[in-house]
């Protein structure tokens, strides 16, 4: 042996192996506080994919100093003019930033600060690179034709805060207006 190792880990043709990867599905139903129009949601599918994430934890839960790595598929598709989306949270740590690196499509990386007052948006598209501040509330949009997929990698104790985002939601909304994606205050 010559003490070389191949990684644990290797993304290749869509998809994440090699290590112990965890794999979740969001569907129309697992989504029904997210989405603005609720008459819109309702026609759709509640098993209809709307993204799926591929996460690799090598250190337990809430570990200091450690890293997690995931990957997102967000498929392409609207709940009336919203487009699909993730959830959205902010890190349970406040100060715990992120990075997102995108693969492939066209999307919006939506943020907000802490007091809700100012929602803003990146463009995503193949190579963009996206640092996420602590104390920034994210998700993330697909606004293109195709799957939305991009890399992320979080500190291992950050933690999720859903329940702020499924109670207040985000303060603004990324909807399709005449045929560009356009942030607008939630109705
Ligand atoms: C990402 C997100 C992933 C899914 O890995 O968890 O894109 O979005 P939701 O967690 O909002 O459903 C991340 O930001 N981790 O911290
Ligand atoms: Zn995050």
């Amino acid at each position: 042996m010559n003490g070389i190792e191949g990684a644990s880990l290797f993304f290749g043709g869509g998809r994440l192996s090699g290590g112990p990867v965890e794999r979740l599905t969001r569907r129309i139903g697992d989504l029904g506080d997210i989405f603005s129009d609720s008459e819109a949601y309702a026609r759709l599918p509640v098993d209809r994919v709307v993204y799926e994430v591929e996460s690799h934890f090598p250190v337990a839960g809430g570990t200091e100093g450690g890293l997690f790595v995931g990957i997102t598929y967000i498929h392409p598709g609207k709940v009336g003019q919203e487009y699909f989306m993730t959830k959205g949270h902010f890190h349970a740590v406040r100060n715990r930033a992120e990075v997102y690196i995108c693969i492939e499509g066209e999307g919006m990386l939506i943020l907000m600060n802490e007091d809700h007052s100012r929602v803003w948006a990146e463009k995503m598209e193949p190579g963009s690179i996206h640092y996420i501040n602590g104390h920034v509330a994210h998700r993330t949009a697909n606004t293109g034709s195709g799957v939305l997929s991009f890399g992320a990698v979080w500190p291992s104790d950050a933690g999720h805060d859903y329940q702020t985002i499924s109670e207040k939601g985000f303060s603004k909304i990324l909807v399709e207006k005449d045929g560009v994606a356009t942030l607008v205050n939630r109705p």
